[in-house]
């Protein structure tokens, strides 16, 4: 694929309604999206940075400075064979993750539209339907979360995910367990936890939780080994897993017993994929997780989930659930039984509605000439 231009813009787009996590409140979504030029078709990826660095490190801002600075004046006029290709060529840039992957999932979906197949084909995916969850923000009481997981299960979801923070949790999770005794059901704390809370979060296990998402430090693998040891729900970790190399440490070390895959934390589609073969090798569950994406990233959420390894119903749910208008077309829908039908057109499998993405655009930067100097000496 000889790299004609990259266009980065930045879209602003509102939610629905605010999303609450242990870590702050958003409702106004800035999201960078990557659009490459490559043999005359264009890629889409999306930038699953959040606007401020509280989830992990990397913010729009951030990633903009990333691409802006040193992915985008590197990458154009290349040629590569393969998407795959790209985490070795930004490997002298550390971490970044979420700015990287934006970039190497709009190289995927041009190379899937090149060979004229659908991502998630060209992923290596196994599956037609991708099973669905839901991801519910903290809310000012039980009750009024009780009237939501209501909602969603009635939507036919298949698996209720409970944000919580201390002082917002365990009578939140009884009301949901005790009005719904039988469905899936998980909490995720963003962190939110310290090790003298294991006592606390023992006191979860009564609920037959499917998992505790990420309870403790963003960054300490072994911290989570500790408690693991010494609560019965299964640990699942997010924002500790930036690779295949942390995953493995985790899963030898016992820190979790499932691994939530964001393709933007973990860098990119190449190494989600290496991420869930060698957790589908050791019997380790994962799921896809979601990060408040649009239409493109949620497409490309879509396609990763139909690998094999992929065994959980991930945090990939309807477009309406988040914007009045998408960025797509068609839109993100779910079914009556919590499923996605995985689109069979070329790429990311949804036509990407560049009118409506212009007029939400407040930035933008192309580099096509071959005259910019290369950042990067790669
Ligand atoms: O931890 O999974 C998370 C949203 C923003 C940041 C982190 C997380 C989330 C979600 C929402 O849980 C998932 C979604 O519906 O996109
Ligand atoms: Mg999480």
């Amino acid at each position: 694929m000889k790299i004609e231009s990259i266009v980065l813009r930045e879209i602003h787009l509102q939610l629905k309604s605010p999303f609450e996590t242990s870590f702050g409140t958003v409702q106004n979504r800035r999201i960078l999206l990557v659009e490459v030029v490559a043999d005359g078709v264009s890629g889409w990826g999306e930038v699953t940075a959040g606007e401020t660095p509280s989830y992990n490190a990397e913010t729009t801002d951030t990633a903009w400075h990333i691409i802006s600075g040193f992915i985008g004046p590197s990458l154009q006029g290349r040629t590569l064979a393969h998407a795959s290709d790209f985490p070795e060529f930004v490997a002298k840039i550390r971490g970044q993750e979420m700015a990287k992957s934006g970039v190497e999932n709009a190289l995927w979906d041009a190379e899937a539209k090149l060979a004229g197949i659908p991502l998630s084909q060209l992923l290596g995916g196994v599956k037609q339907e991708i099973d669905c969850g839901v991801s519910l923000g903290i809310r000012e009481n039980p009750q009024s979360l009780l009237a939501k997981v209501e909602e969603e299960l009635g939507r036919g979801y298949q698996r209720i995910k409970l944000k919580i923070k201390p002082g917002k949790d365990f009578d939140f999770v009884k009301a949901v367990r005790r009005a719904f005794p039988k469905i899936l059901l998980s909490v995720d704390a963003n962190s939110a936890y310290r090790p003298e809370d294991a006592e606390h979060l023992a006191r979860f296990d009564e609920f037959d939780l499917l998992m505790i998402e990420q309870p403790l430090y963003w960054d300490d693998i072994y911290a989570h080994r500790k408690l693991q040891a010494r609560i019965k729900s299964p640990i699942c970790l997010d924002e500790c897993i930036h690779n295949t190399r942390h995953a493995l440490a985790a899963i030898e070390l016992n820190a979790c017993r499932i691994i939530n895959i964001k393709v933007g934390r973990v860098g990119g589609h190449t190494e989600a994929r290496l991420l869930q073969k060698v957790c589908r090798e050791r019997s380790i569950p994962v799921w896809c997780g979601g990060m408040l994406e649009s239409g493109i990233g949620r497409a490309h959420n879509i396609a990763v989930s139909t690998l094999p390894g992929f065994t959980l119903p991930g945090d990939v749910s309807a477009s309406r659930r988040y914007w009045d208008e998408d960025v797509i077309e068609p839109e993100v829908e779910v079914s009556g039984k919590g499923t996605i039908r995985v689109p069979t057109a070329p790429g990311i499998g949804y036509q990407v509605r560049c009118d409506r993405i212009e007029k939400l655009t407040v930035r933008s930067e192309t580099f096509s000439t071959k005259s910019q100097a290369s950042v990067l000496a790669v």
